[in-house]
């Protein structure tokens, strides 16, 4: 029985991936590093500093210069944050929230963010979830297990009543690992390892998953 869903953030509840790639573009042409779109998907639902690592493609650097193009990357990426509102939620998700709440089943967040809390703030979703973990809950992202177990031990529901609902190949590693299972968001080639897939959020049905 499933008694509660644990979201993911960026590529399910919002898309913030264009305002990473734009952040991280930004940086990487300061500093003469090729970066596109293409690489730019790999970073999807991937920690802060293992973003860097596959921008970085091998190029050794000094720990103190690492931390510093993180906070540069991510001083331009809260700056762009602020362009958010309630209408970059993506299709279908507020419904779909608004239906679990009604139906008493607990909603958490399971994301990498460190900016995850400001995001669901600027969305005006904060009320609608029973607990976040983010990038600040953990030590190891995804797809290490960790986010979604502090996720489910944070609304006291055990991992094998929980749904995970996420966008990128690590994340739904992380949830199988985690013991839980899990709707993919996206195309069958990046989350085909889930145990449903969904082409996008609109077609998110609670009733179709629950049964
Ligand atoms: P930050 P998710 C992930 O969010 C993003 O998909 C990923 O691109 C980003 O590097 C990571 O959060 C860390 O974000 O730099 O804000 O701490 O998909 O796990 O919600
Ligand atoms: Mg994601």
């Amino acid at each position: 029985m499933c008694k509660a869903f644990i979201f993911d953030l960026d590529g399910v509840i919002t898309d913030t991936a264009e305002l990473h790639y734009q952040a991280w573009q930004r940086m990487a042409d300061e500093e003469g590093y090729y970066f596109d779109r293409e690489i730019n998907e790999q970073l999807r639902g991937v920690s802060r500093r293992a973003s860097l690592d596959i921008i970085l493609d091998g190029r050794e650097i000094s720990e103190e210069k690492i931390a510093d193009l993180m906070e540069r990357k991510n001083n331009y990426y809260v700056e762009l944050l602020s362009t958010i509102t309630a209408k970059d939620v993506l299709p279908g998700i507020e419904q779909f929230l608004l239906e679990l709440n009604a139906r008493g089943i607990k909603v958490a967040l399971a994301s990498a963010s460190k900016n995850a809390r400001p995001i669901l703030h600027r969305l005006g979703l904060t009320p609608l979830f029973d607990a976040i973990g983010d990038g600040w809950s953990v030590n190891r992202s995804k797809p290490a297990p960790d986010v979604f177990i502090h996720a489910a031990g944070q609304v006291g529901v055990n991992a094998d009543e929980c749904i995970v609902v996420e966008d990128a190949e690590a994340g739904v590693d992380a949830a199988k690992e985690a013991g839980m299972k899990v709707v993919g968001i996206g195309p069958k080639e990046r989350v085909g390892h889930a145990d449903w897939v969904c082409e996008d959020t609109s077609k998110l049905i609670v009733s179709q998953i629950l049964a």
